[in-house]
């Protein structure tokens, strides 16, 4: 008989749904919204809804899995656990714990997936990936400018005079914003996109403002000119919350609004009517991830916080400056979970630099990969040295539940247990503020266990055992105690399936910043020089004319509409391709049309794909989604760089040029 249950979307994604999950013989039939969920209300988008092929798929691992002269073959777990933990043992011995290499993502939203960082921490410490490909740019903006990177309520949208989706591809990324956007306009909110593409969200909006991507910082900065000329900045807020307003003022007048129109390739009217919007308070600004993926992502999303700022819309009902929602995050006890005091070792690498680091380690070298939660070989730039440095590993071994690009290249491979086998809590810092239950719904499949069963039996052979012997529920627990003491307890989540969690609905409405001035830091005094710059990406014809000469276009790679990352492609019928998004003005210099064979290049790798030209984009803008694994023909990540972003911690995975030309079909 088939019965309906709660349940949760894992998935990385800024949604963070409510499910309900039909099972009938011990099979997930059919995975649906909970109309009960008083955020996402029932809507859940395809990729929510294909988690019931991705549990119930004949592709997936069942088997403990060891490369053999070059082939799988299929192992015990006794075996595979066995060897695996003789091998961490011998690394430790002989050349230190940090001769391991843990590698990870965010694949998966459970709290629970956090034990891994404590087996790393018990064994003693391993070198670790810091920073993030993600949204590492924006999120260490945030923390210079207000102190961290907090969001208001999703509800607090209908406060908002005029909303700014500002690089979000909102309907295809986020769609419960998408949902409450068209429920504020015809309230009369106005809505203004500011996007390279103009895409489903452009389509709703009042305006939509096309810019050259990379320069929506220089944008900011000729808005907030305007409004200083047109003296219609907040003097309250200025004068007695924020401080360094004196340098900004002065990067503002070191550049003309010609020179910004002209770069940004924004006509200087538009930039005057953005200061008279951003005037008419309050104004919700919404950042999305892609536009701080280039060289000066940082600087970008400092000076879209300085124009909010400026204009008065932080810590007001229906402004912010939203980027992230880090209260989620930080209502939640990882250090009781992951015991980062037992380490007695560390390096780190950042994860876009992951490849150099491997490749360049020495004292001790890296000698052994352990890969859970994520997909290097198709998600982290620079493809060709990342494989050349998941290659040098004496041992690589990856947990994942299918046989990813990087599985492919693993000495053992051990399958783990889908979201709906294990009970766990879900919630994303993303955007709304809720904690979902996922019960254990049915058995994983074959072999496959979950992750925390194999830390657990990993750590029995390693002699550390008793720092694993936890059912999952004590070890939620232990990420729950400061949520238990304000009564959101573990069985209050798991009766009444979700949970509102104790954060600010409109943040920073006190004006007490957590920077160390504790004031809205135009300059940031975190660091030595905390000035604000008004950098540029690195590639284009601005910073690079040579490059930009041999390859004049910019190439971005957004997130897929049908899949997270690398994780639906292969559920998709017909099979995937790769999909060459191209401007309108590409085409014609180009003299490309729809469906025709290309080769996009540049000095890093090379993709073949179709032809598709979009029907408004920036000029010079090319677009592959990210994602695609190597058997379907990707990934896009074989043309971008590995360079680190202004600040250190992010990407610049779209400030990447390419050329392109036709070619006959591939074979
Ligand atoms: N369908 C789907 N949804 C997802 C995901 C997924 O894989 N698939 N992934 C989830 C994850 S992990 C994340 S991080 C979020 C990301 O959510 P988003 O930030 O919405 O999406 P991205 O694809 O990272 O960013 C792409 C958007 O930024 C625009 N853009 C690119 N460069 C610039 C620029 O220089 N200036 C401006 N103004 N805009 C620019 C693109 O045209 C596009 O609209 O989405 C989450 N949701
Ligand atoms: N070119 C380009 N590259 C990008 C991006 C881009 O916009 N452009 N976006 C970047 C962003 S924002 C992100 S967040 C990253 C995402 O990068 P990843 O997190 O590496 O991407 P996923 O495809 O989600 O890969 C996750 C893997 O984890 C596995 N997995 C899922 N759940 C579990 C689990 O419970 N246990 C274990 N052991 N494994 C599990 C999945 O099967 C999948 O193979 O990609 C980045 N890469
Ligand atoms: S992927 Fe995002 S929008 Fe889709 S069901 Fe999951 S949380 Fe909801
Ligand atoms: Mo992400």
């Amino acid at each position: 008989m088939a019965t309906v249950h709660h349940s949760a979307c894992p998935l990385n994604c800024w949604d963070s749904c409510g499910f309900l999950v039909t099972v009938e013989d011990g099979k997930v039939k059919k995975v649906e919204g909970n109309p009960e969920h008083p955020i996402t209300q029932g809507k859940i988008c395809g990729r929510g809804r294909m988690l019931e092929n991705r549990t119930n798929s004949e592709d997936r691992l069942l088997y403990p899995l060891k490369k053999i002269e070059g082939s799988f073959q299929q192992i015990s777990w006794e075996q595979a656990l066995d060897e695996i933990a003789e091998k961490l043992a011998h690394y430790k011995e002989s050349f230190g714990t940090t001769s391991v290499l843990h590698s990870h993502d965010y694949a998966n939203g459970g709290l629970l997936t956090n034990l891994d960082s404590r087996f790393f921490n018990l064994y003693g410490g391993v070198t670790e990936l810091t920073g993030s490909i993600c949204w590492g740019a924006g999120i260490e903006a945030q923390n210079w400018d207000l102190g961290d990177a907090y969001s208001h309520a999703p509800e607090d949208l209908k406060n908002s005079k005029h909303v700014v989706i500002w690089g979000r591809n909102v309907a295809r990324t986020n769609m419960h914003l998408f949902q409450n956007l068209q429920a504020v306009k015809k309230n009369g909110t106005k809505i203004y996109v500011i996007d390279p593409i103009y895409n489903a969200t452009a389509k709703l909006s009042n305006e939509y403002i096309s810019i050259k991507p990379g320069f929506d910082g220089l944008l900011a900065a000729g808005i907030m000119k305007e409004l200083l000329r047109m003296n219609l900045q907040d003097e309250e807020f200025l004068a007695n919350h924020s401080t360094g307003f004196d340098d900004l003022k002065a990067l503002l007048d070191s550049v003309s609004l010609e020179y910004i129109s002209e770069a940004a390739e924004v006509p200087v009217e538009t930039i005057s009517q953005l200061a008279e919007v951003y005037a008419d308070r309050p104004v919700s600004t919404i950042m999305g991830l892609g536009m701080q993926r280039y060289e000066n992502g940082g600087n970008t999303i400092r000076l879209i916080d300085a124009l909010a700022a400026v204009s008065g819309n932080i810590g007001i009902p229906g402004g912010g400056a939203n980027y992230a929602n880090k209260q989620v995050g930080q209502s939640f006890d990882y250090q009781n979970m992951t015991m980062a005091e037992r380490k007695s070792s560390s390096r780190t690498f950042t994860m876009m630099r992951q490849a150099e680091g491997i490749l360049s380690a020495v004292d001790p070298e890296i000698k052994m990969g352990i890969v859970t939660c994520g997909n290097p070989l198709t998600q982290v730039p620079d493809t060709n040295r990342v494989r050349e440095a998941f290659e040098s590993f004496e041992t690589l071994v990856v947990i994942d539940q299918y046989m990813t690009d990087t599985a492919e290249l693993a000495d053992y491979v051990l399958p783990a247990a889908t979201a709906f086998e294990v009970e766990d809590v879900y919630y994303s810092s993303m955007y709304h503020h809720y904690v979902n239950h996922g019960p254990k719904l049915v058995e994983p499949p074959g072999e496959a266990k979950p992750d925390a069963w194999i830390w657990t039996e990993l750590a029995n052979r390693l002699g550390f055992g008793k720092e694993f012997d936890f059912t999952r529920e004590e070890f939620m627990e232990k990420g729950l105690v400061s949520l238990s003491q304000k009564g959101i307890t573990l069985e209050k989540i798991r009766e009444e399936k979700f949970a509102e969690l104790p954060v600010d609905e409109v943040p920073w409405a006190d004006r007490k910043f957590k920077t160390p001035s504790g004031k809205y830091e135009f300059t940031s005094s975190a660091v030595v020089d905390g000035r604000i710059k008004l950098s540029l990406p690195t590639e284009t014809k601005w910073s690079n004319p040579e490059l930009a000469e041999k390859y004049p276009y910019t190439l971005l790679s957004i997130h897929p509409l049908r899949s997270n990352h690398s994780q639906h492609y292969h559920l998709f019928q017909p099979e995937p391709y790769v999909k060459v998004e191209i401007a309108g003005s590409v085409a014609a210099e180009k003299g490309l049309k729809d469906q025709d064979y290309v080769r996009v290049w540049n000095d890093r790798g090379e993709i073949h794909g179709k032809v598709s030209i979009l029907k408004a984009a920036h000029p010079g803008t090319v677009n592959i989604d990210e994602g695609l694994s190597a058997r379907f023909g990707g990934t896009v990540n074989q043309l971008t760089s590995s360079r680190e972003s202004d600040n250190g911690f992010g990407s610049t995975l779209y400030d990447c040029l390419v050329n392109i030309e036709k070619i006959e079909k591939d074979r």
